[in-house]
């Protein structure tokens, strides 16, 4: 496969920013080699500046659950470029966003818009603090809720990638008051609270943890951070910056049953323009500035054409609840496929995955928390993903990434896919 140009842009980007790229998993570190830079995107391909095209299964690491480009959503976005970029000043985009994920999530009462997953997450711990007048925070390792320094311990995702336990550069006062538990051990944060009992303002958690791989949350796992945190007063994050919008058209809630006291979200909410939100119950938002004191602000939250662009994504969605089992039967094709592969070709390795989230883990045993997806053979992942690269599909450059389908994929796409890693996994 030729790669000379994105070979050339890579040596020049490595002068220039750190890595050579602007969001480290990019960079592809733990895989090697030199990342594809992109040229375009349509449907479920992605075409680097060779030519080369790809199955993409990274989708933009979530928003693209239509798939590049639909048609609908370009449309929208060029519409409304003629009004201008941004304002600085409401807008009837705004309150229409607003309508729309209240409708499509009910439990969630007020919400704000900010730009990235971080802010969300960001802000969505500061109401919380502010609303209980509590200071620490509980998380779980392995998953990632954005770079904000309280929330960069143990955290997965492009820090599991790096194989760094935290950031630098973070004081230590900043992450004196985040507690760490393990995802599917309600033990673990029952020592916490009985530790603190009257200090966690909030639990954030993931409801499928896809930073860390793919770990799907045990049965009673989730119903016991709710009970939890309604026995301590503590209230309950989702971090719903992946599964929102995409577990369901109402996210985790609607797909576990479970109701948080507040969510984040990102990624899909913005049709693949900058965009997070965070909200739920109004007794909490309330306290979110202007009304109240616990402060959040940004120039560019809310700008008309990210606006445009999520609502007209979220309103396909809305209109079109087939594309959640599209997405989920192509992926349950991929899973069983490559769980058929693995076994027959005695494989160390393990399939996880719910909805149209997956993972390949380079490691026998099964995978429920960030020690054991941390067993998993990166050298072995590494040779797999650029075997399949080569070969024309585009898995996220670590390990600890979600597989990400979408309902532009096809089953077409899906048995190429799988006969590729048929011929990998039988030494062709
Ligand atoms: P952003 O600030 O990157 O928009 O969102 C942070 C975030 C928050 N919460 C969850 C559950 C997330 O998955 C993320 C970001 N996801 C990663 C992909 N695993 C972003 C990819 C990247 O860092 O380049």
């Amino acid at each position: 496969m030729e790669i000379r140009e994105s070979e050339q842009l890579f040596s020049r980007a490595k002068e220039l920013m750190p890595g050579g790229v602007n969001s480290p998993v990019r960079a592809f570190q733990s895989v090697g080699g030199t990342p594809r830079f992109i040229h375009r995107a349509k449907d479920q391909y992605l075409y680097d500046e060779d030519g080369n095209a790809y199955i993409d299964y990274i989708g933009s690491w979530g928003p693209m659950i239509l798939g590049h480009n639909p048609d609908f959503v370009l449309d929208a976005v060029w519409d409304q470029l003629q009004y201008g970029l941004s304002y600085g000043a409401a807008t009837a985009l705004e309150v229409e966003m607003a309508e729309l994920i209240t409708e499509m999530v009910p439990y969630v009462e007020m919400i704000r818009m900010v730009n990235s997953g971080t802010e969300a997450v960001m802000s969505a711990i500061r109401a919380a603090r502010g609303f209980t007048g509590r200071d620490k925070i509980v998380k779980f390792e392995g998953c990632y809720h954005g770079h904000a320094d309280a929330m960069l311990v143990k955290a997965g995702s492009g820090v599991m990638t790096a194989g760094i336990p935290d950031s630098s550069g973070v004081p230590r006062g900043c992450t004196a008051d985040t507690l760490s538990a393990v995802y599917n051990d309600l033990d673990s944060v029952q020592q916490l609270f009985e530790q603190y009992p009257e200090e966690i303002a909030c639990v954030i958690v993931e409801p499928v943890a896809a930073n860390m791989g793919v770990v799907v949350p045990k049965e009673g796992f989730l119903q016991g951070l709710r009970q939890m945190c309604n026995k301590y007063g503590a209230l309950l994050i989702f971090d719903e910056v992946i599964t929102g919008f995409r577990l369901l058209a109402n996210g985790a809630v609607g797909y576990f049953g479970i109701t948080p006291d507040l969510v984040t979200y990102g990624k899909i909410i913005g049709g693949g323009m900058p965009v997070g939100a965070y909200g739920g119950r109004r007794d909490i938002m309330q306290l979110v500035a202007p009304l109240g004191s616990v402060y959040q602000a940004g120039t560019l939250s809310g700008n008309p054409v990210a606006m445009r662009a999520g609502i007209t994504q979220l309103r396909y969605l809305k209109a079109h609840p087939e594309v959640y089992q599209q997405v989920d039967s192509l992926s349950t094709r991929l899973r069983s496929g490559l769980t058929d592969i693995i076994q027959q070709h005695h494989a160390a390795c393990t399939v996880n995955g719910v909805g149209s989230l997956s993972c390949l883990y380079f490691t026998a045993e099964p995978v429920t928390d960030y020690a054991s997806a941390k067993q998993a053979d990166i050298a072995a992942f590494r040779q797999y993903f650029h075997f399949m690269l080569d070969h024309g599909s585009y898995f996220g450059p670590s390990q600890f990434e979600s597989i990400f389908v979408s309902n532009a994929h096809t089953m077409r796409d899906i048995e190429k896919t799988l006969s590729d890693a048929e011929d990998y996994f039988s030494g062709k």
